[in-house]
């Protein structure tokens, strides 16, 4: 749908500062950086910050902790299955490594474990590539230019970026890892963003001191999604892919080993059993628990089945208290809601506005000041532009692009974005975009160490179901380089796991008996049961939420 009249005559608004604004950079003036003070402040309009979206789990072992009611609704919930009525002397499928998810962290995994000699069943929900990883857009963060960063540097923006809180062995393995990660994906043959003579462009992102966001075009994650597939499918001797295929349920061996999964096939509705020497969780984030109603740029099976599986195997949890807010998701059209306007717009100079069309914040702050920002500018300051449909957003001025490239340059630069809101009537590089922020990363997770290992003997994790390198916030493009690098990580240990360590012992679900004894004891009554596998938008309480762009660009 165009704009309509009532919003036109907010974008005049916008219209009207644009070349004071123009020239105001071209003399190099920029809107100021928050101080320490301003942007603790600031995090109070954060949605992370409100207690009351917040209770204590009962059960487990965080017993105690306050994480959002989403992530305790999943964790005191029944398993799927009946814990005596599997009878676990029926195996399906032996493997060396399982891996759960087949997005970014699970495809590089296999890669690697097979290169190290194991054989491997990478099962998935949906389809393989079905995953955050194939909708990332803004690009990966490693410093690549050595005369002007380094990954000390880059360590620097990832722990002031988390709060200072983050795990700095697992931050050490990320920001050394970088570089070769990109030769790595180069020669699977991902297409970089380069410059005529060659070398990889780089851009700025929130929270970042050097220019270090590397991409490829807009469909950053497309584009490594593709060449880690196609790669995985080539070597189909070793690595059998199960589509449709999500785990409900861990297995143990007595030894307390996890020693595979029991999967679902979507297809048939039948359980089956694979029993592995090592086994990967990497089953990505959690959007689509839509956490305090908000909308989410995340894929449909996005709904945190690596955090229920784990915790109840017995696997601590980590900074789950933070989840990442992008500042920038569409609000209007509403067809598009939750869709993510990346974060490269502001990197290239696309000035955010309120409804005077004026600039009230630096947009490249880190994304959890960012957003609280545009919260409180809409809710506190009453400067949000409102849409026909009663919500409010702040508007992404894309125009200026062009104005700073050159004609042309949104459609270049932004090729998906562009088309996505082409289809809407919206032509990005005339008018500008109205956002406000939406559910897009879970900061924490299950704990890990740097190699992947977790305190399950044989189960190793990776991506984004992991809790402790981002902290409290993660900045842009450490998520593309998490997921790969730790995924890499997970993939060669798996292996070795498999080849040296792995005992052999009788099968048991004794833990999901104990859990829910747990969950007894401490007077949990409910129909609940996890994983939730997918977000069911037929009970009206989640239909309420949204339907993102994700699901109505597969349904056009
Ligand atoms: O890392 C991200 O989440 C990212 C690069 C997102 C974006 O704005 O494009």
């Amino acid at each position: 749908m165009p704009y309509p009249e009532e919003l036109k005559k907010f974008i005049r608004k916008v219209e009207k500062t644009r070349p004071g604004r123009i020239e105001k950079r071209k003399r190099g003036e920029e809107f100021p950086f928050m101080s320490a003070e301003e942007r603790e402040e600031m995090l109070k309009y954060h949605p992370d910050y409100k207690e009351e979206g917040r209770r204590e789990i009962k059960i487990g072992p965080n017993k105690g902790y306050r994480i959002a009611h989403e992530f305790v609704d999943l964790l005191e919930a029944k398993s799927r299955v009946d814990p005596d009525a599997v009878d676990l002397s029926q195996v399906d499928a032996v493997t060396d490594v399982l891996i759960i998810g087949g997005g970014g962290a699970g495809t590089a995994a296999a890669l690697l474990a097979q290169e190290n000699g194991a054989k491997v069943i990478l099962a998935t929900k949906l389809r393989h590539g079905d995953a955050n990883t194939m909708m990332a857009e803004g690009g990966i963060q490693a410093a690549s230019k050595g005369w002007k960063d380094s990954p000390y540097f880059h360590y620097l923006d990832v722990m002031g970026g988390g709060h200072f809180k983050n795990d700095p062995e697992l931050v050490y393995t990320l920001v050394t890892e970088a570089p070769d990660l990109l030769r790595w994906f180069e020669s699977l043959g991902v297409m970089f963003s380069k410059s005529p003579d060659g070398r990889l462009e780089t851009m700025h992102g929130g929270g970042t001191s050097r220019k270090r966001l590397h991409s490829c075009a807009d469909i950053t994650g497309a584009d490594v999604m593709r060449a880690l597939r196609d790669e995985a499918r080539n070597r189909s001797q070793d690595i059998k892919v199960l589509e449709f295929s999500p785990a409900v349920e861990l297995i143990l061996n007595e030894h307390g080993d996890c020693a595979g999964a029991l999967l679902y096939n979507m297809d048939t509705e039948e359980y089956f059993i694979v029993k592995a020497k090592a086994t990967i969780l990497a089953t990505g984030g959690c959007g689509r628990l839509h956490v305090q109603g908000f909308p989410t740029t995340n894929h449909y099976g996005a709904t945190a089945d690596g955090i229920a599986l784990g915790y109840r195997a017995g696997v601590k949890l980590k900074f789950l208290h933070t989840i990442q807010y992008h500042p920038t998701c569409a609000i209007f059209p509403e067809q598009i809601e939750g869709l993510l306007i990346t974060e490269r717009f502001r990197g290239a100079g696309a000035d955010v506005l309120n409804v005077d069309g004026e600039k009230f914040v630096n947009e490249r702050e880190p994304r959890d000041v960012e957003s609280g920002a545009y919260v409180k500018e809409c809710l506190v300051r009453g400067k949000g532009v409102p849409t026909p449909t009663g919500k409010l957003g702040i508007w992404v001025d894309s125009p200026m692009i062009d104005i700073i490239y050159g004609e042309g340059a949104v459609k270049r630069l932004f090729i998906g974005k562009w088309k996505i809101y082409d289809r809407q009537g919206i032509d990005i590089s005339k008018d500008p975009m109205l956002v406000y922020p939406g559910l897009h990363y879970q900061n924490g997770g299950l704990e890990n160490n740097a190699n992947c290992e977790t305190s399950v003997p044989g189960l190793f994790i990776a991506g984004e179901v992991t809790g402790g390198l981002h902290g409290e916030n993660r900045l842009m493009g450490n998520s593309m380089l998490d997921v790969h690098v730790f995924g890499r990580i997970a993939g060669e240990n798996a292996a070795l796991y498999a080849k040296e360590k792995a005992r052999e012992a009788k099968l048991t679900l004794d833990h999901v008996r104990v859990y829910h004894k747990e969950m007894e004891e401490a007077g949990i009554v409910t129909d609940r049961v996890a994983p939730m596998l997918l977000p069911d938008y037929t009970n009206p309480e989640v239909r309420k939420r949204q339907l993102t762009a994700h699901y109505v660009g597969t349904l056009r």
